[in-house]
């Protein structure tokens, strides 16, 4: 297994995020991408590896030119509309709900903010932009190294990135990996690609993108949205549209769910992946379906993940895996390694 880790995610370090009101610190953390470089290291699992820049262009591919250019440009918009906000994340307190216009984009920047972002726990900070372009190198690169023959990959980034749609940031994702590292493979040649979700969080920004496409098959297991983040999208049946319908599979589980109720999700989605017969599988790695997650209600133990890795391995298919949530710092790098271990024997 080779793994693209991205050594600039520190730069995301975000100061809090509004919670019922309240500025929380962060659980998005980096300590989190360390927690797992370390079991990595310590566990001995393939080479790490620094990935080579893409073109804005491979982000092109996934994300709208107007969104990048509002990314790239947003920590030098934020300091220009007050020095003071060098000592201050950006967080927008305006969204355009329904009824309100999308196509204008305005010349405000806090009324960008709220444009191009969907919640007030994700803050846009110095090195967000630095920071999520080499994760979205990290996935371009290991989508690229299946075609060079490796059986999988890992991207070791942060932060995550399933909650990012086209155009807009949330859920403390910016630009999706897992979409880019799809959407690469499909370029290198492959006919179809399966997105397989495992986060506890439903991934509305991959769902979102790929919703009218038959070559990309997206299959999420996660909290129902009725109760979780991300509250609007998730719901079984949301089945894709046009082109698309039928290649969109939602597993939604009430929170609370364990191991059994889970697995069983897990066999639903893999048989349909078996129909599907793609060329080729990305993984969204969360693990914040562990039992000890702060911010979570599965309760999957260290051991399954091993399962877990075994029954992906099973699939017999070239698979990328991506790093997205997981906030029990300290029991997830043996919960993330858990899994590609398992993929491995
Ligand atoms: C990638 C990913 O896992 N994103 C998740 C975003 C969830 N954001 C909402 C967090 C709500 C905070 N709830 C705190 C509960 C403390 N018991
Ligand atoms: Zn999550």
């Amino acid at each position: 297994m080779l793994t693209f880790y991205n050594e600039q995610h520190g730069l995301h370090h975000g100061r809090g995020e509004f919670f019922r009101g309240a500025m929380v610190p962060c659980f998005e953390t980096p300590a989190r991408a360390d927690a797992v470089l370390a079991e990595l290291g310590r566990r001995g699992l393939g080479r790490i590896v620094t990935p080579q820049g893409v073109p804005l262009m491979s982000l092109e591919r996934i994300h709208t030119p107007r969104y990048l250019h509002f990314l790239r440009h947003a920590w030098s918009d934020w300091l220009a509309l007050d020095p003071a906000n060098a000592g201050r994340d950006a967080i927008a307190s305006v969204w355009p709900v329904r009824t309100l216009r999308h196509d204008i984009e305005p010349d405000n920047f806090s009324a960008k903010l709220g444009l191009y972002s969907m919640d007030s726990g994700t803050p846009l900070t110095a090195g967000t932009w630095t920071a999520a372009k080499t994760g979205a190198d990290c996935a371009v690169n290991a989508a690229h190294a299946l075609r060079l023959g490796e059986r999988a990959s890992f991207v070791l980034s942060r932060p995550p990135g399933h909650h990012a749609g086209a155009d807009f940031y949330g859920g403390y994702c910016f630009l999706n990996n897992a979409a880019l590292a799809a959407q690469h493979l499909l370029d290198d040649g492959a006919g179809k690609v399966a997105v397989l979700d495992l986060d506890y969080h439903h991934g509305n920004g991959t769902q979102s993108i790929f919703y009218g496409r038959a070559d990309v098959l997206f299959i999420s297991l996660h909290a129902d949205p009725r109760h979780e983040y991300p509250f609007y999208l998730g719901h079984a049946d949301e089945r894709g549209e046009g082109a698309g319908l039928g290649y969109n599979l939602n597993l939604p589980l009430p929170p609370g769910s364990g191991a059994p109720a889970w697995f069983a999700a897990l066999e639903t989605a893999c048989i349909r992946l078996a129909g599907f017969g793609a060329d080729a599988l990305v993984v969204s790695l969360g693990v914040d379906t562990f039992a000890g997650d702060p911010l979570s209600r599965f309760t999957l133990h260290s051991a399954d993940y091993l399962r877990l890795g075994e029954r992906l391995a099973y699939l017999g298919l070239p698979t990328v895996f991506i790093f997205e949530g997981g906030y029990a710092v300290k029991e997830l790098g043996v919960n993330v390694v858990n899994v590609l271990e398992g993929f491995e024997t």
